[in-house]
């Protein structure tokens, strides 16, 4: 059985998968538009991922006593202004995420819930993960700078990483 301070921290982070979720969906199509399919590809699948973090938190919080709130679905920026600045707010967003789940990891310690202390470790693992893809994607972006075929390229490996990454999330899953 969770206590209310976790179930109320537990739907925090239900929001805040949903909303990084939405956010993703919102890049991909964006990034559809611009004719970066690879890009569109990677961003399509880390908005299902997220959504799937999301649904293991629904069905935890129900499974342990708890009723999961499913939240209100925030209009999105239909525009962003570059690639570049597309995977900033990846990176500014997924450590944001970190820290939250950080946060919720405190909260399960001074509940002395350890079973659910144990079940967020597995987000915990994925943060770092998502945390060093985005970096590694900047870092990439920052070698290209303007060069347009540098971003043709880009957005080719940005498809092969999409299936690469889809088949390490399954594995896990
Ligand atoms: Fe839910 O893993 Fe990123 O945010």
């Amino acid at each position: 059985m969770v206590t209310k301070k976790v179930e109320t921290a537990l739907n925090e982070q239900i929001a805040l998968e949903a909303a990084s979720s939405q956010y993703y969906l919102a890049m991909a199509s964006w990034a559809e538009t611009q004719g970066l399919e690879g890009v569109a590809s990677f961003l399509y699948t880390h908005a299902d991922e997220e959504r799937m973090h999301m649904l293991k938190l629904i069905k935890y919080v129900n499974e342990r006593g708890g009723q999961a709130q499913i939240p209100a679905l925030k209009a999105q920026p239909q525009k962003f202004k570059s690639v570049q600045f597309v995977f900033e707010e990846v990176l500014k967003h997924e450590i944001l995420v970190s820290n939250e789940i950080n946060a919720l990891v405190e909260v399960c310690l001074k509940e002395k819930d350890y079973t659910t202390h144990n079940f967020l470790q597995w987000y915990v693992s994925e943060q770092i993960e998502e945390e060093a893809l985005a970096r590694k994607v900047l870092d990439k972006l920052k070698l290209i700078g303007n060069d347009a075929s540098g971003l043709y390229f880009f957005d080719r490996d940005m498809g092969s990483l999409t299936g690469a990454e889809a088949n390490a999330g399954n594995e896990k899953a």
